[in-house]
């Protein structure tokens, strides 16, 4: 198994999962500061000529949120998923998506400053992810309760970077608390380590 990645990018939410699953692979340094992304056989990886992407044997996925699904299937020994008749299921995959469709788009509103229509927006809008977030984290320890998951990995990395890595997020102690649950564990905390070296 190969993740192709580099520091200081998403690819740590990758590590962070494949830590997690107590997976073997290797580490493969795609140098996207170089340009070496945008090369037809990186390309041929993921099409988006981004980081992270996984290469599993013929399996090449790239979204980390989908890594992190594929990752959790791929490993049922390490209970990172509901499976498939569990209706926790459901509530899972919504907290998997909700990171791409709604909390990164969300972002973006506040980075560039500008107001969306919230019936428009398929996110809604920042002030409401934020509640929904809230919401989910608050009541811990995990979004799923005692269970943690690929979800926690995701939207725990989101919310890490927009809190504590960046200004994007205003603290609330709900998030903070979460925060620091996810950054007590030991392959978080593994992971900040091996995704800064691609050697
Ligand atoms: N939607 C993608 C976003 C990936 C992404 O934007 N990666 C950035 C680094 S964090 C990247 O590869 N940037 C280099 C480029 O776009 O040329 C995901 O969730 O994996």
């Amino acid at each position: 198994m190969k993740l192709y990645g580099a520091p200081q990018t998403r690819s740590v939410q990758a590590v962070w999962m494949l830590e997690e699953c107590g997976a073997r692979y290797e580490r493969v340094l795609v140098d996207i500061r170089g340009g070496a992304q945008h090369t037809p056989e990186y390309h041929a990886i993921n099409p988006m000529e981004k980081v992270p992407a996984l290469v599993d044997g013929e399996a090449r996925i790239a979204e980390t949120g989908a890594i992190c699904a594929y990752l959790a299937d791929r490993f049922p020994e390490a209970e990172l998923a509901p499976r498939i008749h569990d209706p926790e299921r459901g509530r899972y995959l919504q907290w998997l998506f909700f990171s791409g469709s709604c909390v990164e788009p969300s972002f973006m509103e506040k980075v560039l400053g500008i107001d969306v229509n919230p019936s428009q927006a398929g996110w809604g809008n920042y002030a409401k992810v934020l509640d929904v977030l809230e919401e989910g984290v608050g009541d811990g320890p995990w979004l799923l309760g005692d269970r943690f998951t690929a979800a926690d990995v995701v939207i725990g990395s989101g919310l890490y970077f927009g809190v504590r890595l960046f200004d994007l997020i205003a603290p609330r102690p709900a998030f903070d608390a979460y925060i620091d649950r996810c950054m007590a564990r030991s392959a978080f905390v593994r992971a900040q380590e091996l995704a800064e070296d691609w050697t």
